[in-house]
């Protein structure tokens, strides 16, 4: 797996191998990304669901919850996720996320992983209600976390990206339905993450 690294003022790579995705690991300033942190933290209504694999019912590595404008439903993972407002907070992220991209949102998933055990497995976002090519954008704060993706298809394109506390991770066209990502768990000692990833919901 290749790591894609982004110092200095590289600060984006798009089309790598039909990969597009842009990466802005300053998005937030530390102050704000900290203050952000812990506001979320402690205030999101996070929800441990459980999900249904191979017949055998198990929690979900991780808490969640969803919100969106004007209550949207979404069939997330068919866990019957329920919808909440979004919040000041969460409405002033898709306020600098519309200023930095043309991708237009309207919902956020949040994820917290509480330690390395905590994960998210192989998949793509793609439920029929983000339409035919979804595109993502992805926040991070607290831990970083490795952030994989690879082609559906071609075995050896495989990439990684050490996700930092403030970044934000655009997914553009043709990565949903040509890529799939994942979280995956890690043994080290460390501390939670949050995740957001905005959505357009139809
Ligand atoms: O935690 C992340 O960076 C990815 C989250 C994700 O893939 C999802 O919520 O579908």
């Amino acid at each position: 797996m290749i790591e894609l690294s982004f110092e200095n003022k590289l600060e984006n790579v798009e089309n790598t191998n039909g990969l597009n995705i842009c990466y802005y690991p300053n998005f937030l300033g530390k102050k704000k990304s900290d203050l952000l942190y812990k506001r979320l933290h402690d205030d999101i209504p996070w929800q441990k669901y459980q999900i249904k694999l191979f017949g055998k019912i198990y929690d979900q590595p991780r808490l969640t919850s969803f919100h969106s404008i004007g209550n949207k439903n979404y069939d997330y993972s068919q866990i019957g996720i329920k919808n909440n407002f979004m919040t000041n907070d969460l409405r002033g992220l898709l306020k600098m996320i519309h200023k930095k991209t043309d991708y237009r949102f309207n919902s956020v998933l949040l994820n917290l992983y509480r330690d390395g055990m905590d994960s998210n497995g192989w998949h793509s976002d793609n439920e029929p209600e983000l339409g035919n090519d979804p595109k993502i954008a992805s926040i991070t704060l607290g831990e970083e976390r490795f952030f994989h993706i690879k082609h559906k298809k071609i075995k050896d394109l495989k990439y990684k990206i050490l996700l930092k506390h403030g970044s934000l991770l655009l997914m553009g066209e043709r990565s949903q339905t040509e890529w799939v990502h994942q979280i995956p768990k890690t043994k080290k000692k460390i501390y939670p993450r949050i995740n957001l990833t905005y959505r357009y919901i139809y």
